[in-house]
């Protein structure tokens, strides 16, 4: 970024130098989160076209569908809550990676995917390509949900991308999200796992879960998820183990063969009272420390080629806790990828396009 714009940058501790014109116009990207119209933090919001032109590092896509549901819905309302849960604007910086993590990524909104209601197979055949935009685009691809069902789509994109690489899957849920069917649909929220296993987007040995617990599946799907070598970590070996342990052999099963990882985060992985906002509350999940270091801990060990934040359900919301929590999950997300870069040896941008 030049460095006079860079001046008329607002940022929180850089407000307009002394003796500037203190009605100065601040970029939109700089402007207090809550005025003007929510891309995530606020960061350039581009169509399919202008992704194509700009090529940028991460985009984020809504994918506001929640006709999969089982029991509470309204997580299609999620994605723009979720961009909404923030209080902060601009350069931000991580304090638990100590990194500005716009300052390394080139991150974009590419908006949502053109869902309409009523109609499931079009709702994910247009998820799927507007996925498909992003990673022609060259992009990683972060889905805010939505409904679970999302991930099979955006999963089978991200797959049928990687040429000859392989891809393993690490899913934080309370739920495996295995079912044959869901009330005789193969489409639900309850089911695209066992879609993406049996299509051969995954292989079940490298899909790994974490934080499963409650009262499902019943016994037969635990049996489909052993006889297809998934490997499931309960909440009662986090409870003994701790989440560390846990998820760094996540990580190494997910990894056990395969190149590149696809991170799904269901938000009810968390306890309910962290995440009361979501269509299945199940209590005694992780706190949100615990999954927002779970993140960093999967992303900083794998290449990502793909993630989603899902679930989401704002009516049910108090005081956008659980769409608050999601938002984080994606900053812990970036600010990772963007430690990487750092760790590297690589540079920082000069620039920011798009910004301006
Ligand atoms: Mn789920």
């Amino acid at each position: 970024m030049p460095d006079e714009i860079r001046r008329q940058r607002g940022t929180n501790d850089d407000n307009p130098p002394i003796g500037a014109d203190p009605y100065t116009e601040f970029l939109s990207h700089d402007l207090p989160a809550y005025v003007g119209l929510p891309s995530f933090q606020k960061l350039p919001l581009l169509d399919d076209a202008a992704l194509a032109g700009q090529r940028p590092d991460v985009a984020i896509v809504g994918a506001p569908y929640d006709e999969g549901t089982s029991h509470r819905p309204g997580a299609r309302f999620g994605p723009n809550a979720i961009r909404a849960a923030t209080y902060h604007s601009g350069s931000v910086n991580s304090l638990q990676m100590s990194i500005q993590p716009f300052e390394w990524l080139d991150v974009v909104d590419a908006g949502d995917a053109p869902v309409v209601p009523t109609n499931p197979d079009r709702a994910h055949e247009v998820i799927g390509r507007k996925v498909a935009a992003v990673l022609a685009s060259g992009a990683i691809p972060i889905v805010l949900g939505g409904d679970h069902s999302v991930t099979l789509p955006a999963a089978s994109a991200v797959a049928a991308h990687l040429g000859g690489r392989s891809l393993g899957i690490v899913h934080f849920d309370a739920h495996a999200d295995t079912a044959a069917t869901t009330w005789g649909s193969l489409r639900s929220h309850g089911t695209p796992m066992r879609r993406l296993i049996e299509s051969g987007a995954v292989a079940g040995r490298n899909f790994v879960q974490v934080g499963l617990r409650g009262y499902w599946p019943p016994p037969e799907t635990l049996e489909w998820m052993e006889a297809n070598g998934l490997r499931s970590h309960f909440m009662t070996e986090i409870e003994t183990r701790g989440a560390e342990a846990v998820v760094a052999d996540a990580i190494a099963e997910a990894l056990d063969g395969p190149d590149v990882v696809y991170l799904s985060v269901d938000i009810d992985v968390l306890d309910p009272g962290m995440a009361p906002g979501t269509g299945t509350p199940e209590p005694g999940g992780l706190l949100s420390r615990e999954l927002l270091r779970a993140i960093r801990q999967v992303v900083m060990a794998v290449e990502l080629a793909g993630m989603d934040v899902v679930e989401v359900s704002p009516a049910y919301d108090v005081a956008e806790i659980t769409a608050a929590a999601a938002n984080r999950c994606v900053m812990e997300a970036l600010s990772s990828l963007a430690a990487r870069r750092r760790d590297a040896g690589q540079v920082p941008r000069k620039s920011w396009p798009g910004l301006e």
